[in-house]
């Protein structure tokens, strides 16, 4: 994949930076909303998974089609999805991205090419891999990327998907985010392959494991897997390696993880890893911390309001929009 060269600026560093807090702080608001009973329904956090989902989020360029799942907040905002959209969603108004159908992070949002998940993991790998086949018919040069969680990656789907991206030659790059439990399944008990992505032999593409904790790299492998795809060069499967942070949602408090476990993911924190390094290299000071943290919780804070006062939906609502005219 070495043919395509991927330049990280500063300007591009501090990006990541950025996004990765945002998606972490706006989680913590949606959380605490969740706890103080405002929002109903469940709420699947990325804490741990940040690098993985904005490093990818961030390699797409704006025509590129984003088919995110369940923990993946922090690749709907590196797709450019406002905080106050995903707040109105998760707290159900009428204004949301769903009008209030849903609640939770299952939405979409086709002006800025994001399709959200049906619940049923790995349903959307062949919606992703005939999205990028259509538009490359309609003469696009676009790339499809989706996700799917290491338990996922066991669905039937994964293959027929796949398999039909490989033989098609198709613009589409699948990251298997492995965050080494499928709610309180270990990975041990889900696979004997050591890595998921040598499956990718399997179908004749690329295959690449990546430390899903470290976001310079998940941006240059995924941003390399991406502009292959879209110069005609075929599918990518690309595995994150990561951990959960915390439960499997907000309802979970994760007793079956060890506690050991969970203290040595906190040390591997993706955020705190990122920006020792930029400070250690002079890309990040302790102001310019202070000032995009200070700048986002404004942000978060402003939005929160802005959906709490917006109005629910009408009763009516809920019969309209349900079919293509
Ligand atoms: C086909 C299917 N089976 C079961 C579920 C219930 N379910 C939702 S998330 C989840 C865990 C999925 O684990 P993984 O794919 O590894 O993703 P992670 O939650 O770890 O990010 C399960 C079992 C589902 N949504 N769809």
């Amino acid at each position: 994949m070495s043919a395509f060269n991927v330049d990280i600026t500063p300007e591009l560093k501090v990006k990541l930076y950025t996004m990765m807090v945002k998606t972490r702080l706006t989680e913590e608001r949606i959380i605490a909303l969740y706890r103080q009973g405002r929002i109903v329904g469940g709420v699947y956090t990325g804490r741990g998974v940040e690098a993985t989902t904005v490093g990818s989020g961030l390699a797409l360029e704006a025509q590129d089609w984003l088919f995110p799942i369940h923990r993946d907040l922090g690749a709907h905002l590196a797709k450019g999805q406002s905080v106050l959209n995903i707040l109105l969603q998760y707290l159900g108004r009428g204004n949301g991205l769903s009008r209030g159908k849903d609640s939770g992070i299952h939405c979409s949002d086709t002006r800025l090419n994001i399709v959200g998940n049906v619940s049923h993991l790995g349903h959307m790998i062949p919606v992703a891999v005939g999205t990028a086949i259509g538009k490359r018919m309609q003469g696009e040069k676009v790339v499809a990327l989706n996700f799917i969680g290491e338990g996922g990656s066991n669905i039937g789907d994964f293959h027929e998907g796949l398999n039909f991206a490989a033989v098609q030659k198709a613009p589409f790059v699948l990251i298997i985010e492995n965050n080494h439990y499928a709610y309180s399944t270990p990975t041990h008990k889900g696979f004997s392959a050591k890595y998921l992505s040598d499956r990718a032999i399997g179908y004749g593409i690329p295959g690449h494991h990546v430390d899903g904790t470290d976001v310079l790299q998940v941006y240059k492998v995924v941003k390399e897997a991406v502009e292959r795809a879209r110069a005609g060069e075929g599918p990518s499967l690309i595995e994150c390696l990561s951990f959960r942070m915390v439960g499997h949602s907000a309802h979970d408090d994760a007793f079956y993880v060890d506690k050991q476990r969970m203290k040595e993911y906190e040390k591997k924190d993706p955020i705190l890893r990122l920006e020792h390094h930029l400070h250690r290299e002079g890309t990040l000071s302790e102001p310019l911390i202070a000032t995009i943290k200070a700048e986002l919780e404004e942000e978060i804070e402003q939005a929160t309001q802005a959906a709490l006062d917006s109005p629910l939906p009408e009763a009516h609502w809920a019969a309209e929009g349900l079919f293509a005219e």
